[in-house]
């Protein structure tokens, strides 16, 4: 069997990334059934945006060498233009399986459809896409961004319960939230923006007072949140939707001289090591899972799409919740 292992690294320019893939298609591969050689997977990632994207990137990686699966990697570099590219490389190369992130839910029907005309079986994992024709991918594995919305005001209502008990949305001190949003038009934004809304929704007591994409990003989070801090002084909240944001979040609140977890409190999701620690520091106040380590799950999947298996078309990955009143120091360490 053909032992071909390709990761091209996020560090190799996007010319010599495509030039690979479109070298290795002019070679063509053997004819032979999936059944009698090693699967060969076209894996398009979005970037490297966050610990937890390293992480998720790592454990597609490790299932793929541990499986015998034959990866083409691509790194998008936050680009939807370069991800249909890598996808248009992969059918070029006749591949076994497509597997992707869709960094923004719209905009994937025109090479989905080009796929499945190539007969090439598409697993979507990690965020979700809006597709017309649903026939055009295979299924999805990943992270249910609607719940954790919903977690995430779940606590807070556990947190706020006196002043939700005694104050309608009329009394003069309602809980006032700031909310940092990820990657504008992605499922995980969207989602965790829908849950957290959905159930404060029957609660009017709650209101959040501004609400701005950081992009999942470190850097726009503390720029954001030093420029929210400048014109908001009555903030009870931050619903943050990572912690790669959050971090920046820590940095501006301690800047202005605020306690964070105290003065304000901060829920935030990813439950990346870092987060963990906050946690335990008292500077943030709850932890919301969105668990990366997928790997396993999707090779085997791919595996199953590879030998032209059918699969579930929804599968979530097992997800939890951390939060202050917890036993912090049973948390195991995280790995990303
Ligand atoms: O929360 C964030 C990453 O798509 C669920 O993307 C993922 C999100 C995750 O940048 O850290």
């Amino acid at each position: 069997m053909r032992s071909l292992k390709i990761f091209v690294s996020s560090a190799a320019p996007r010319i010599l990334i495509i030039g690979l893939l479109l070298a290795l298609s002019a070679c063509g591969k053997p004819k032979e059934s999936p059944a009698d050689k090693g699967i060969i997977l076209g894996f398009s990632q979005i970037g490297a945006e966050s610990a937890w994207r390293t992480c998720h990137t790592r454990s597609i990686q490790e299932a793929a060498a541990e499986a015998g699966v034959q990866l083409l990697f691509s790194n998008a570099e936050q680009k939807q233009e370069n991800q249909i590219k890598a996808i248009r490389s992969f059918i070029a190369y006749q591949v076994d399986v497509i597997v992707f992130v869709p960094i923004v839910s719209a905009g994937w029907d025109n090479v989905l459809r080009e796929a499945k005309d190539a007969g090439i079986p598409v697993l979507i994992t990690d965020r979700k896409i809006d597709i017309q024709d649903e026939s055009l991918y295979a299924g999805y594995i990943g992270t249910n961004s609607v719940q954790e919305g919903r977690d995430a005001a779940g606590f807070l209502l556990t947190k706020f319960q006196d002043r939700s008990a005694t104050a309608p949305a009329s009394v003069k001190n309602p809980v006032r939230i700031v909310e940092l949003s990820g990657t504008t038009g992605s499922s995980a934004a969207d989602g965790r923006a829908q849950g957290f809304r959905e159930v404060l929704a029957e609660h009017p007591e709650f209101q959040i007072i501004y609400s701005e994409s950081g992009d999942f990003l470190r850097s726009k989070g503390y720029e954001l949140m030093r420029a929210i801090l400048k014109d908001y002084s009555d903030i009870d909240v931050i619903f943050s939707h990572n912690d790669g944001m959050t971090l920046g979040v820590l940095d501006a609140v301690k800047e202005k001289g605020l306690n964070p977890g105290i003065d304000i409190v901060i829920v935030t999701v990813d439950a990346e090591q870092a987060a963990i620690d906050a946690l335990r520091r008292g500077e943030v106040n709850c932890v919301i899972e969105c668990n990366p380590k997928q790997g396993p799950q999707t090779i085997a999947l791919a595996k199953q799409l590879a030998r032209l298996e059918t699969i579930p078309r929804l599968i979530h990955v097992n997800e939890t919740v951390f939060s202050e009143g917890d036993d912090l120091l049973s948390i195991g360490p995280r790995g990303y």
